[in-house]
């Protein structure tokens, strides 16, 4: 039977992978912060999103990245709701990216399909804003804050680590009710971890998703695909679509993308071309090799 990722009114069957597009409605993300900050064109960024396939649109109104200073929970409700608002309303599944139980709660309160925190659900009153909805969670490991996360990061053995602290959460957000369906992991690529340790999560994929859940992974633009190519964060698309391959090679069932079009036809290349997989699960060969026709 086809997995199946609950997020309220939405069902994302993981016969194929699923791409979540990225929107930060912020004055200071690594990648696009600034970009998206008055409300017209961040809508207009979200429903472009889904056009260009994804299906999920994750919205944000609070950088995370390494060194980020924390936003009032004011200046995130009157970011991010107005546009998590427009894009139900347009039928898109969004996602709300956010540590803030209150953001939590009025977001799901206003059709949320899922809540993505980088907390792990761990701040006071984050399950239970949560717990009572049926919307998707994503859960992600994060040592510490955003603040501090990168200032010395240690593990012994990075893999277990990061799996025994997801199943650990996992554990307290199914002992409030919530159903394992509704529940996908992520490692949280570039929280607290050097190049090693990223390159070790992302080839001990295999040991996340042999727990079950739906496994999400994040490396667009991030800082270690720019110390591979060396290029700065507006250069990292075809890097960023490398890695997002490897890690479904790996096991992932969902990407977190910026670049929505480019990753969604590479995995559609990846799918057809990889031995006994077929799109849409259709069973019919891709490449008509006999008649030399590549079916459009
Ligand atoms: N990465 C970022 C933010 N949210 N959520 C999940 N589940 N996984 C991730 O890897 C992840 C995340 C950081 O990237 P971005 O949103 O582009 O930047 P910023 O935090 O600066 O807004």
């Amino acid at each position: 039977m086809t997995p199946v990722l609950r997020c309220g009114k939405f069902a994302l069957a993981l016969d194929r992978t699923r791409v979540m597009g990225i929107l930060n409605v912020t004055a200071d993300s690594f990648s696009d912060g600034g970009r998206f900050l008055a409300e017209p064109r961040a809508i207009e960024h979200g429903l472009a999103l889904a056009a260009d396939g994804a299906d999920l649109v994750d919205v944000g109104g609070e950088s995370t990245r390494p060194g980020a200073v924390p936003v009032a929970l004011e200046v995130e409700l009157a970011r991010v709701m107005p546009v998590v608002q427009a894009l139900v309303r347009e039928g898109v599944a969004v996602s709300v990216d956010t540590m803030k139980p209150e953001v939590m709660r009025r977001a799901v309160d206003a059709g949320c399909a899922m809540v993505n925190d980088v907390n792990g659900f761990r701040a006071g009153g984050a399950i239970t804003a949560v717990a009572g909805s049926d919307a998707g969670l994503c859960v992600m490991h994060m040592p510490g804050t955003p603040e501090t996360m990168q200032a010395d990061p240690r593990y012994d053995d990075v893999v277990a680590e990061v799996r025994d602290y997801l199943l650990e959460r996992v554990a307290a957000l199914e002992a409030a009710g919530v159903a394992r369906e509704r529940i996908a992991l992520d490692p949280g690529f570039g929280f607290g971890k050097t190049f090693a340790h990223n390159a070790a999560l992302l080839a001990g994929l295999p040991a996340l998703a042999a727990t079950g859940y739906p496994v999400v992974a994040g490396l667009s633009r991030k800082r270690m695909i720019g110390e591979i190519t060396g290029r700065p964060v507006e250069d990292r698309v075809a890097g960023s679509v490398a890695a997002a391959l490897l890690a479904v090679q790996n096991g992932a069932s969902i990407v977190r993308v910026h670049d929505v079009k480019e990753t969604v036809d590479a995995l559609k290349v990846l799918k057809a071309l990889t031995p006994g997989s077929s799109p849409g699960g259709r069973g019919e060969p891709v490449l008509n090799v006999a008649r030399g026709t590549i079916r459009s």
